[in-house]
């Protein structure tokens, strides 16, 4: 039996698509909300199964990781998050690359030589990986209205993932994997399930539409920071946010902090574009705090530490463009 683990966003969508088209097969989906990333310890395997991984952090996985491989189950892994220490085995095999311009969708486009590059340019526009999405597109001879619809299908996509639970969601990432990956491109997929298409694009946009009065509740030379209140709405935006007030300003982080159920703050975190270091260290120094040099989060950031994060924000970029 083939099971496969893959985060609901849409490198790991992007990535198992490629897989699936590559190798198609009957398998066990095992996903959830983009921030839902222990999803190992969910497989149901017996000896003699396999299981790919793709773009959850091994290091947040390591002990389900564990038992697999003592059970003799083996594991393909593939990942651009954080690992930490690997489990050396005979029958892990990992493709990890933490590189701030590599995402998962990418490292399977290397594994299958190009193959399916066109969803893999879906995945790294999807994980706003603008330059290297734009690189790829011009070397697989895309023309503008193919590489634009890359760029909208990976940013819809990775928009659904975001949410404070399943029910935030616009599509279970699971049924989105089964309607895109019928398409050996994003473009097939477009044209053939209008429905689809549409009903994520209306998502991404009516979502943006209501942040487009937002003010900074904090900013200086160095960062941005934006406040966003306790509604499913707001749950679904951060990512999208974050990145484009990114992509907006190059030169400066950027933090969106949406206010939870208990007061506290789930916190996403965008180092700048043009420097892409640092988030991940910033958001580790908190209890929750998780993710890569360029983006990273803290699931709760108590009310009380808001200042404390802020401070630790704005030195860690005022230390950083110094540098
Ligand atoms: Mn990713």
């Amino acid at each position: 039996m083939q099971h496969d683990v893959f985060n609901g966003d849409a490198d790991g969508l992007c990535a198992l698509t490629q897989l699936r088209l590559e190798n198609p097969c009957e398998s066990k989906l095992i996903t959830g909300i983009k921030r839902d990333i222990s999803l190992l310890e969910r497989v149901n395997a017996n000896p003699g199964d396999h299981v790919t991984v793709l773009d959850v952090s091994l290091d947040k996985n390591r002990d389900a990781l564990t038992t697999l491989l003592d059970k003799g189950i083996s594991v393909h892994y593939v990942d651009h998050h954080y690992a930490g220490d690997i489990p050396q085995s005979k029958i892990l095999n990992t493709n990890i690359n933490t590189s701030a311009n590599v995402c998962t969708s990418l490292l399977i486009n290397q594994e299958l030589s190009n193959k399916y590059s066109q969803w893999a340019i879906c995945g790294c526009y999807g994980d706003n990986l603008i330059k290297t999405a734009d690189a790829l597109s011009k070397n697989s001879h895309l023309n503008e209205r193919q590489r634009n619809n890359c760029q909208s299908l990976g940013t819809y996509l990775n928009h659904n993932g975001y949410g404070g639970s399943l029910e935030d969601l616009h599509f279970h990432p699971e049924v989105l994997f089964k309607r895109i990956s019928k398409f050996s491109t994003p473009q097939d997929f477009i044209s053939a399930d209008r429905d689809t298409f549409k009903k994520l694009e209306s998502g991404y946009s009516d979502d943006l539409e209501r942040t487009k009065d937002l003010q900074p509740h904090y900013q200086d030379t160095y960062c941005r920071l934006f406040l966003l209140p306790d509604a499913a709405w707001a749950r679904r935006v951060s990512g999208s946010l974050s990145n484009q007030l990114s992509n907006q300003i190059a030169d400066k982080a950027h933090a969106v902090l949406t206010e939870k159920a208990n007061g506290d703050f789930l916190v996403s975190v965008r180092a700048p574009l043009n420097n892409k270091t640092g988030a991940d260290d910033i958001c580790r120094q908190f209890p929750t705090g998780g993710g890569r040099k360029g983006a990273a989060g803290i699931n709760n950031l108590k009310a009380s530490e808001l200042g404390t994060f802020i401070t630790t924000l704005s030195s860690t970029y005022k230390r950083n463009a110094a540098l």
